[in-house]
């Protein structure tokens, strides 16, 4: 491949090469299922999107007393880079020497890009933490539940489940997968850090072929690959854990549950029978019960219970469903379920948290350690679950819990944030838009002119993945990747690194920020700690510049032998899990000592919260606001891959035919949906695929106001999170619940205004123009 040179994303590895204007990207040719999302890559190099000189809002460079409420719709003026270096530098200093390092958060969420050393969320932490520390957040949007409920049943996230069901072990032993959630094709395209084969499809086809069956729980049909032959259970959004219960319901009238693997392996399982026979509340959690809630008909709960409770049987739960109101139960309950199975610890059966909603979950362990840069230590005290972000702005010195703690919002007055999007990726978009108007200051670096960076005060252009060398590895993916840069930056965009180099200057600081390495030093630099553990491995272990050559490093791997569930079944008393009891949780103490009303000391069916439910009752439909299978998140949604996707440059919303007839909403048509938080409008596909009652409408559309100054805006582009609720799933992890929400849907009759918000920012000016 001449000229071609390797890099690595979120979404697969790849060979680029920039000739004259064009950028060829080709996939790896070991990949055997590349991600369609590398067609969006070449745009990065062209696209008026992006941002090409540092850019600052025009209010609040006049300094004008109320300037914050312009926040969205005001205009930039254009400052080179030594001006915007001083202006953030100064403002850092003066909020630090007002108010310290507790008035600056730092959370900054967001997936920015692969790479070792580029990654912004590393980049800032650190350097926030050199100038003495930030408000953080903590946990995800991806998992924020499951990452708090996981630790008091199995013990830490990331340890016990995740690393015990391999794609291999599905291939040589399942025989039925019963998906809550589905693995969607899509999303096992994506693995946070990078992802060098698609594997996914053909470990399921394998398993498929050997025999195995799969059944499918989702609203959507295509959750799961089509060559599956899944038996689709097409259940009503929000309601799997009556589902689950019932099946639990059945195993126990029926005496197939396992009782040696609940005394053996698991506590508080009567307290849970209680509930579930309904000697605690007087409430059997029957089939009959379960079909009214989830609409699944009685006799299939009671089949699948069987079928389940006969064969070796895998559980996966996919992130959606705790990204939703009582997040944490869904987890929990299927985590119940599998023990009452007692298949936790067999080849190719138990229970498995995301498999399938992330491409690398499911491969083997690395056998060595990957870089890792250095974040320093962060002496503030405060922090908030990642989605709680506009409770805290608007709502400094409260009090909320959460995990047990009673906590308090700190008082933010400036607000810095590299690598991620909150207007793409928070829920209630109007609600954060008047939440980013309280602090004095925001800070963004971005590629570009996203809705988030439309809403910052100083806007500092960062170069992409493609205008830098880096080292591309991932948890769980066997090649490090040697990633070349693959064009010039574009326009004055500098590298994350660069900018904090000589923020820190400013500020005194470069040398602890930068410990006097260049770009180059410290890719040789992280490198080291990978190359020295497979030195003393024995494995071959090549020098940096060797490896930067060749290209690309493959790692070795962990034998697949069931991982830490494997050793906890085996040997229970040697290996005991890290939970009070040292056994999986059915009944967990400790969070009943929380006293929480809306997480119990069991996993439990909560009717849906009462003031959301009298608030949405008058939105018949559930909206599935899911991830995007044109792009990742909100990212490059200006690619042509993504572009393609569109449908009169608006989202598709895909819509089942009976609720569109009712509604006289015909293919193609321009659709507004709208609940009592906002509205958008997309464009409809009629589809069976869909559960009527529902429709599905994917993230990451670029947030784009009808009117920028209106308190409650219409995102005229198809951005759900208009629409979605700001909640946190309970007081236990105060997770993001943006999966689900309840809307009605119109065709929409007005003058369609165009989208422009991919194109660029219209209203720059230059200083002293
Ligand atoms: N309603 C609803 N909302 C959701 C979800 C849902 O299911 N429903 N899903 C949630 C989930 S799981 C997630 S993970 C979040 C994702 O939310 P985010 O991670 O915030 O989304 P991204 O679009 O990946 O944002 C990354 C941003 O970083 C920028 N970027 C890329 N590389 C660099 C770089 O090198 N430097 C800098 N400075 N910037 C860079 C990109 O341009 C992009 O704007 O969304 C959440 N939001
Ligand atoms: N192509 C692509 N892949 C991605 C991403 C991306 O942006 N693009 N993002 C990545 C990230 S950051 C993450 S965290 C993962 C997310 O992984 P997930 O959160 O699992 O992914 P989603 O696509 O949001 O949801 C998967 C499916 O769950 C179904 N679902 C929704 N609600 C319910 C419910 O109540 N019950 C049941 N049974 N099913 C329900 C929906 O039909 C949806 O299609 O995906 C990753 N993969
Ligand atoms: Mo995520």
């Amino acid at each position: 491949m001449d000229g071609f040179k390797p890099h690595s994303s979120h979404w697969g590895a790849f060979f680029g090469r920039h000739q004259g204007e064009a950028l060829e990207i080709r996939p790896h040719p070991a990949d055997p299922h590349p991600s369609p999302l590398l067609g969006n890559l070449p745009a990065i190099a062209h696209s008026p999107a992006r941002i090409r000189r540092p850019a600052v809002r025009r209010g609040w460079l006049q300094g004008r007393p109320d300037n914050a409420a312009k926040r969205g719709s005001d205009g930039y003026v254009e400052v080179s880079w030594p001006e915007a270096l001083d202006l953030v530098a100064n403002e850092l200093r003066r909020v630090h020497a007002e108010a310290g390092p507790r008035a600056i958060f730092g959370g900054s969420y967001g997936w920015s890009s692969a790479g070792r050393f580029h990654h912004a969320q590393s980049q800032i932490h650190r350097f926030l933490n050199v100038l003495g520390g930030y408000v953080r957040s903590v946990n995800t949007y991806s998992s924020g539940a499951a990452m708090v409920i996981i630790p008091h049943v199995l013990g830490p996230y990331d340890t016990f489940d995740r690393k015990s069901v391999t794609w291999d072990a599905i291939e040589r032993s399942s025989e039925l997968i019963v998906a809550f959630g589905g693995m969607a094709v899509k999303n096992t395209d994506v693995h946070g850090g990078g992802i060098s084969r698609h594997v996914v499809r053909p470990a399921l086809s394998g398993a498929r072929a050997r025999g195995a069956r799969f059944v499918l729980i989702s609203p959507l049909k295509d959750d799961i690959a089509s060559d599956l032959d899944a038996e689709w259970l097409p259940v009503t959004p929000g309601t799997d854990v009556a589902l689950m219960l019932a099946i639990a319901f059945v195993l126990v009238s029926e005496g197939r549950h396992d009782r040696g693997f609940l005394n053996r392996y698991t506590t508080g399982y009567p307290r849970f029978e209680a509930y579930l026979l309904g000697r605690e509340d007087g409430v059997e959690k029957s089939p009959q019960w379960a079909a009214g809630i989830c609409g699944i008909a009685t006799q299939t709960i009671v089949d699948l219970a069987r079928r389940m409770a006969n064969a070796r049987t895998l559980i996966t739960v996919s992130h959606s469903l705790q990204r939703a109101d009582y997040g944490e139960q869904p987890v929990w309950m299927g985590i119940v379920l599998a023990a009452m199975l007692g298949q936790i610890g067999l080849d190719g059966g138990g229970f498995s948290y995301s498999l399938g909603a992330l491409g690398n979950i499911g491969k083997s362990q690395l056998a060595v350690p990957l870089p890792t840069l250095k974040q320093f230590h962060n002496p503030v005290p405060d922090f908030i679950p990642v989605a709680r972000i506009a409770d805290m702005l608007l709502n400094p010195g409260e009090a909320f819990h959460y995990n047990g703690q009673a906590l308090c919002y700190p008082d933010i007055r400036l607000v810095y944030w590299a690598g991620g999007n909150p207007f793409h990726h928070h829920q209630d978009l109007n609600r954060l838009r008047q939440a980013f108007k309280r602090p004095e200051t925001i800070i963004v670096h971005e590629t570009a002119w996203t809705s988030s960076a439309r809403h910052a005060d100083i806007v500092l252009p960062a170069t992409t993945t493609l205008e830098r060398d880096d080292i591309g590895a991932a948890d769980h993916d066997p090649i490090m990747i040697a990633m070349k840069r693959l064009i010039e930056p574009v326009g004055e965009a500098r590298d994350d690194y660069e900018i904090f180099a000589d923020i820190a200057e400013r500020l005194g600081k470069r040398g602890e920020f930068t410990e006097n390495r260049s770009n180059r030093e410290w890719l040789a630099f992280l490198f080291e700690k990978t190359r020295a553990a497979l030195a003393t491995a024995g494995h071959p272990a090549p020098d940096f510049e060797t490896f930067w050559e060749m290209g690309e490093l493959q790692l070795p791997v962990k034998p697949d032998d069931g991982g830490p569930a494997r050793a906890f079944r085996t040997d229970p008393d040697a290996n005991p899990l890290p939970t009070p009891s040292g056994k999986i949780e059915i009944f967990s103490e400790t969070i009943e000592s929380f006293g929480y009303d809306d997480c119990r000391g069991h996993s439990r069916w909560f009717e849906p919260d009462p003031t959301a439910k009298a608030a949405e009752g008058r939105y018949p439909l559930y909206l599935v606001c899911n991830q995007p299978h044109s792009r990742l998140h909100s990212q490059l949604d200006y690619g042509d891959f993504s572009r393609s996707t569109k449908i009169n440059g608006r989202e598709p919303v895909r819509i089942n035919p009976v609720d569109a007839a009712e509604r006289g909403i015909s293919d193609c048509d321009i659709v507004r949906l709208f609940n009592a938080r906002g509205s958008c409008l997309a464009a409809a596909v009629i589809s069976a695929d869909v559960k009527p009652g529902v429709m599905q409408l994917a993230t990451g559309a670029w947030f784009e106001p009808d009117d920028a100054d209106a308190e409650i805006a219409m995102c005229i582009h198809g951005n759900p999170n208009i629409l979605t609720r700001d909640a946190g799933t309970s007081q236990l992890a105060q997770a993001s619940t943006g999966q689900l929400t309840k809307v009605d849907v119109q065709r929409y009759a007005g003058e369609l205004p165009p989208v422009r918000i991919l194109d660029g920012m219209a209203f720059i000016e230059e200083q002293n123009a």
